[in-house]
């Protein structure tokens, strides 16, 4: 396939400013008339011809101002339209008619049909499958949308900007116009045409503008948007008093659709989102769904100002509009919520999903250099490690630099594609800091790696920082440049609290950061009397792999008593990272597992500190999962040792505090009405952690199926239901409560994501033949992205004993479902097929049984560009 690379960028011989679309709309044969105007970007150039963007295109009609152009005046492909000689006058109309199928729309790229409503997802590629078009980012255009439907079908007709006339064509028809004053490119256009409810409400702005909003959702489902609706005012209030960010049309609206490659998408002034991210009570979503939701209503407003107002000039720049949008998506949560506990979130989510792929073959820079299929650039080191890099340039300049450099973006670019470089001048001119040596986080693929040893003179009372980075060579990219690291510390004095240093010498060290811009930096704190346990990368500064030497009771003496509430949790983690290390070793050699009595002990205090927020216990005293293990062990992986090693620190740790436990447990019962709130979800966490430990000792099955039929609201009720699916896998108890749940939710398909979810995610040999029996349940389908991700996706990157069992069997699951799910949509199949990309760090047996599988895919003929470029990438 044509590779695109990021120094071959150059502007478009032409611009649209203008673009009338117009949708005659029918399922079979949808008729779309563009009306363009298209200008020249320099007059005096004449000739070049004009070359639109298609993909499996039918062209009905074509004519140039006015006049049907002749046949050898241009070529038309499915992909492709060419006009071989433009006219010599600065601007032209060029009127284009296609024909296209929406409900045979399987890939949901394009037009497509979700549930009987007409919408549309343009973002990356998305438009040529509508109409040919410069489909690019930096070709922006004023859109003018004419929508005609049959008014029983599609009561319901929505675009972007703002609605202008409306009006009946007789025969059972009906019309809307819309006109977006604000240029856009064309991954922004949307159109939703259908018969919905709505929730309808409104916000006035900062500066007195009332704006219209409405949630749009299927009838009856009204009730569950309320929660979305809220978010959404909370996020437009936080915009204009964080960023000063005010809105910009009349309307704002939100279509929830069941069929949707993606979480949302940010159309403007018509966000369509994955109903999964909108629709939400007590009795269908967890505390989990809601703060999901509450997170993406926000991120998809934000972008209205980081992405549309100011939108990527090429796809390369994809992180300039999602690393800052991820980053304001966080910011804002952490005001909603717990800012410890959303950065300790941020941080497992950060190392989860983004260092296994920036360890691994898939490794890209957080602004990649070249792609063959943008699809699969929308990664987590675009968005994860974007924000990050967003946030370490704030922790830079400080909060009043990084506004005045943020302020200064918008003013300079407002209306414009923009690149990374725009973005970082920006900042340099704003702080009058140079940010060349911290540019490489953009254009540098990798996690970089920071080994710390420590000495201490008593007599001299001098601490010394002995610090190294290196960053590991990934694809394409084996020598690396040396990083700005910036890497928030304390030094912890026997009494809990930071010592205070004289002087520090040996590398640039500024309100309590020190910044590595060498290899090597030997830091020497002066005025240091004690020893200090080394509290390093405070607040996770910067996202990098962190190894201190440091004993075990300077460990846990931080796990009681670091004052950054992040250091303190990392501690208590290192604690039993490595405790669960040595275990699975010893598990491997047919050993008893030992643990530490001070790790039980250190549970024992995490859980009674009063002072502490129940969310932080619960993160706190969950251990590290299997593919977090895993993913520190490094290679040679054996999962089932792993799983054994966990199993076994979670019954030491239960045993030792199990009185504790269970008056903690009963404590923290519910009581009273539900509220979504941090802080009683956070309790609903702790209880539920708590359950989890105590469902290892005798009973605990009983105890589960006691939780989950007491249960009031989906937390607790999934959560019981995991502990009786996973761990009592198979007993009378674990069978009733998923007949149970299956019969009351059986009609609700985002409730039985999670029923499959649960179940594909159980562990050991059994879950490859329910999966497979799975996928034939009649709430199943292979048509629709949740499904597959809640059974297939679970058990592809959320099983490590299912998937990765020892025949091999679940890799060859593996090959059979994603080249059936390829046939429809070859996006959510790549995505899918990313489960094995860290095959290379599994032991030899299942090493080689999964490149078989790999393999196998990668020689089938016809593979699509999504798919071929994620399993040739990752055998690579
Ligand atoms: N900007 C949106 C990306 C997106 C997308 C990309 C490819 C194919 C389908 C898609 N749906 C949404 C989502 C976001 O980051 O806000
Ligand atoms: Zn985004």
């Amino acid at each position: 396939g044509q590779v695109f690379r990021l120094e071959d960028y150059r502007p478009s011989d032409y611009l649209i400013p203008r673009t009338e679309l117009r949708f005659v709309l029918s399922p079979d044969s949808t008729i779309v008339t563009a009306t363009l105007t298209i200008r020249r970007r320099d007059p005096s150039e004449r000739g070049a011809p004009l070359t639109l963007d298609g993909d499996g295109l039918v062209l009905r009609r074509l004519e140039l101002d006015g006049m049907p152009l002749a046949q050898d005046a241009y070529a038309a492909t499915p992909d492709q339209l060419v006009i071989h000689a433009p006219p010599a006058q600065a601007e032209f109309t060029l009127a284009i008619e296609t024909e296209v199928a929406p409900s045979q729309n399987t890939a949901l790229m394009g037009l497509y049909r979700s549930n009987g409503v007409y919408c549309t997802q343009c973002e990356a590629e998305g438009f040529r499958r509508i109409t040919y078009f410069l489909d690019r980012p930096d070709i922006l255009s004023v859109y003018t949308v004419r929508i005609e439907a049959l008014r029983q079908e599609a009561p319901l007709l929505l675009s972007n900007g703002n609605p202008t006339e409306n009006g009946d064509l007789g025969g059972g028809r009906h019309f809307a116009v819309w006109h977006d004053p604000f240029p856009k490119p064309s991954y922004l256009f949307a159109l939703v045409a259908g018969d919905l409810g709505v929730v309808a409400d409104h916000f006035t702005t900062m500066s007195g503008r009332k704006v219209s909003l409405g949630i749009y959702v299927e009838h009856g489902k009204q009730h569950l948007a309320g929660y979305a609706m809220d978010a959404l005012k909370r996020s437009m209030t936080w915009d204009e008093r964080v960023f000063g960010r005010e809105y910009d049309l009349d309307v704002f609206n939100i279509v929830a659709v069941s069929d949707f490659n993606m979480g949302a998408m940010e159309n403007k002034g018509l966000n369509i989102f994955n109903d999964k991210y909108v629709l939400a009570d007590e009795n269908t979503a967890t505390d989990a769904d809601f703060a999901n939701i509450e997170a993406i209503i926000a991120h998809e407003y934000f972008h209205n100002w980081t992405g549309n107002r100011i939108t990527c000039r090429d796809w390369f720049q994809l992180c300039l509009k999602e690393g800052l949008t991820v980053f304001r998506d966080h910011e804002f949560s952490a005001d909603q919520r717990s800012r410890p506990v959303k950065r300790i979130a941020e941080v497992r989510t950060l190392r989860a999903h983004q260092f296994p792929e920036d360890q691994g073959p898939l490794a890209h820079p957080v602004r990649p250099r070249r792609y063959r299929e943008i699809n699969n650039f929308y990664t987590a080191t675009v968005y994860e490690k974007g924000s990050e890099v967003v946030r370490m340039i704030r922790t830079i300049l400080g909060a009043e630099d990084f506004r005045k450099g943020m302020d200064l973006y918008f003013e300079r670019h407002d209306g414009e594609a923009a690149t990374i470089e725009d973005f970082l001048k920006a900042f340099e001119d704003a702080a009058g800091k140079d940010l060349g040596q911290f540019a490489l986080w953009y254009h540098q693929a990798g996690t970089p790696n920071v080994t710390v040893t420590s000495s201490h003179d008593a007599a001299a009372a001098q601490f010394t920082l002995q610090i190294e980075q290196s960053v590991p060579p990934t694809p394409s990219e084996s020598r690396k440049r040396l990083m700005h690291i910036p890497l928030a510390f304390g030094l912890v004095g026997s009494d809990g609290r930071d010592l205070a240093y004289a002087a520090a010498d040996g590398a640039a060290v500024e309100d309590g950061v020190i910044h590595l811009r060498k290899r090597r930096h030997t830091v020497t704190f002066s005025g240091i009397d004690e020893r200090p346990a080394i509290s390093l990368n405070r607040g996770f500064s910067a996202p990098i792999t962190l190894s201190v030497e440091q004993r075990l009771e300077d460990q846990l003496f931080l796990a009681r008593h670091d004052g950054d509430p992040f250091s303190r949790w990392q501690a208590f983690n290192t604690v039993m990272t490595d405790a669960l290390i040595a275990a699975s070793r010893h598990i491997r050699d047919d050993r008893a597992p030992p643990f530490s009595p001070a790790i039980a002990e250190l549970a024992t205090a995490v859980l009674g500190d009063d002072g502490l927020e129940w969310a932080f216990r619960a993160l706190a005293l969950t251990p590290p999962g299997e593919a977090d293990i895993a993913r520190e062990i490094g290679s040679n992986i054996d999962p089932d040792a792993i799983f054994a090693a966990r199993e076994a620190l979670l019954r030491g740790i239960a045993q030792v505090n199990a009185d504790l436990f269970a008056a903690a447990y009963e404590r923290l019962a519910d009581s009273g009405p539900f509220s979504p709130d941090a802080a009683s979800a956070g309790r609903r966490s702790l209880r539920n952690v708590l359950l989890d430990y105590r469902s290892t000792l005798a009973g605990g099955a009983d105890l589960a199926a006691r939780h989950f039929h007491a249960a009031s609201n989906m937390t607790d009720r999934a959560a019981a239901l995991t502990v009786l699916a996973h761990r009592h896998q198979g007993t009378p108890q674990a069978l009733e409560a998923l007949t149970r749940f299956e019969k009351t939710f059986s009609s609700d398909a985002l409730v039985m994501d999670k029923w499959f979810a649960i179940q594909a995610a159980a562990p050991g040999p059994a879950a490859v033949e329910a999966v497979r029996g799975l996928s034939a349940h009649p709430a199943f389908s292979f048509g629709n992205p949740n499904r597959l991700r809640s059974l297939f996706g679970t058990f592809f990157s959320g099983n490590q004993t299912g998937f990765h069992r020892a025949d091999g069997a679940g890799y060859a699951l593996f090959a059979e479902t994603i080249l059936e799910i390829e046939k429809r949509n070859p996006q959510v199949a790549a995505r899918l097929a990313t489960g094995l990309r860290s095959w290379r760090s599994l032991e030899p047996k299942r090493q080689e049984l999964a490149r078989q599988a790999l393999v196998l895919i990668a020689s089938t003929p016809g593979l699509s560009a999504d798919l071929s470029d994620i399993v040739e990438r990752t055998l690579a």
